[in-house]
């Protein structure tokens, strides 16, 4: 074939299941080639559109669609300033555009691109949750019946508190970012909120409180060990939210129950607690998420301070730089656990599954249920069965996006265009979310 270059880069937005999904397409020269890459910041969608369209999009339109490590690097440096959320993901959906055209250049899937499948199938982990113990473990007991082996435990606390992942109030989650002020504890702001209603501090992201939620979370896993057994694997995500000693003592207490991961015990800007944590349990740990560069979590690798890297692909700016990651993990036998929530879109998802199926290190995948109208907006997502993702060997990514029916799911209006709303403490101080 002839040299093949880019003729045009465009952003697609579509909402179908309530969350803004960002998917880049690159046109070729080539009639009929293209391919989609996965840009999702579903919190800043707008500017990950316009560091594409003005800035991406000239420097790159005529480039040979063959050159992806030179279009990396050298994009990587063309703003000078470089490593965030919004350029990096700008250059993740061009990335992993470029390995879907190679792909279907080559007439194959990316992870034969890749070495080819070190497994045939990627297990996934999914999501149970509830008001109470009892409704956790029904949850699990169904993903349990639908072969699911895998699953990931959070559970409401009691007394109206705030907690992350299940979709109550304050939970940060995804699926339902919207805030529900019911009744719970108050704290300081709120009231002031109620004499000053311009008052922003009186948009409630609830109230956390790190001691009630360890005490409902060491009770979920004590009711689960002991209704279930200890053959299910359990994972639970901390998402940063308590003081790091309390995270210390939270990762030796769960120590019996034997957890799969136990992740986000600390925010990035405390990860040298995790050499405390080392020392005492053996815990297995998760992080990465919140990185926006791979040399940022470099130093956890190498000392070994973690058994799973959770690095989010589009946040770290595509499959060139999370091959890299994964290669170096496995030097230090840490897994890799790619970020797979339901603000990474279907495209996302098989770029996940690519590096899933070909990295010996492969630890699990994340995985949250598309909707059917995402399933429809996106032909050829990743298809889940038995507990494990499969790849469908189409070439490239093996999928696509209905660009007529994206249209007809635009984005929502949000309030504040959509910024969260942060969980606080009783006297009004934020909470990471
Ligand atoms: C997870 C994550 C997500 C994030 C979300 C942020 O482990 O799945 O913590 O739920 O909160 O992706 O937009
Ligand atoms: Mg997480």
């Amino acid at each position: 074939m002839s040299k093949v270059t880019i003729r045009d880069i465009r952003t697609i937005f579509t909402e179908p299941d309530g969350i803004r999904l960002v998917i880049v397409k690159i046109e070729t020269s080539e009639p009929g080639l293209y391919g989609v890459g996965c840009a999702t910041f579903t919190q800043r969608p707008t500017a990950v559109k316009a560091a594409l369209d003005d800035y991406l999009r000239p420097f790159l339109t005529g480039r040979n669609v063959a050159d992806i490590e030179d279009i990396w690097q050298s994009s990587y440096v063309s703003s000078y300033w470089r490593n965030g959320p919004v350029l990096n993901n700008a250059m993740s959906g061009v990335d992993q555009a470029l390995w879907d055209i190679k792909g279907k250049m080559a007439g194959m899937p990316v992870h034969d691109l890749f070495g080819g499948k070190a497994r045939e199938a990627a297990a996934v982990y999914v999501h149970a949750k509830g008001a109470d113990n009892e409704e956790v473990a029904d949850s699990v007991r169904s993903f349990m019946a639908e072969g699911h082996h895998h699953i990931r435990v959070q559970i409401e606390t009691p007394g109206g508190f705030a907690t992350y992942g299940t979709g109550g109030r304050g939970s940060a989650n995804i699926e339902t970012s919207a805030t529900n002020p019911d009744e719970g504890p108050r704290w300081i702001t709120e009231r002031i909120g109620e004499r000053d209603p311009d008052l922003k501090y009186a948009h409630p992201g609830g109230v956390f409180e790190p001691k009630p939620y360890l005490r409902s979370t060491l009770s979920l896993f004590e009711h689960l060990r002991s209704s279930l057994g200890f053959d299910v694997e359990l994972l639970h995500d901390v998402h940063e939210r308590i003081p790091p000693i309390l995270g210390v003592w939270l990762a030796k207490e769960v120590e019996q129950y034997q957890l799969f991961f136990l992740e986000d015990l600390f925010p990035p800007e405390d990860q040298e607690y995790f050499r405390m944590v080392r020392g005492q349990t053996s815990t297995p740990i998760a992080m990465g998420e919140l990185y926006n560069n791979p040399a940022e979590i470099t130093p956890m690798v190498k000392d070994r301070l973690l058994d799973f890297m959770r690095v989010h692909i589009s946040q770290i700016g595509g499959l060139t730089p999370a091959r890299k990651l994964a290669a170096l993990c496995e030097a230090f036998a840490v897994r890799t656990a790619w970020h797979g929530p339901g603000d990474t879109s279907p495209v996302g998802h098989a770029a996940n599954l690519a590096l899933d199926l070909s990295a010996s290190n492969f630890g699990i995948q994340e995985y949250s249920i598309f909707g059917e109208r995402t399933r429809e907006v996106f032909p050829g997502s990743p298809v889940v069965h038995d507990g494990y993702m499969w790849p469908n060997d189409k070439p490239g990514l093996g999928i696509d996006v209905d660009e007529e029916l994206a249209a007809k799911f635009p984005f929502q209006e949000r309030a504040y265009g959509g910024a969260w709303d942060a969980p606080r403490r009783a006297d009004g101080s934020v909470v990471r979310p």
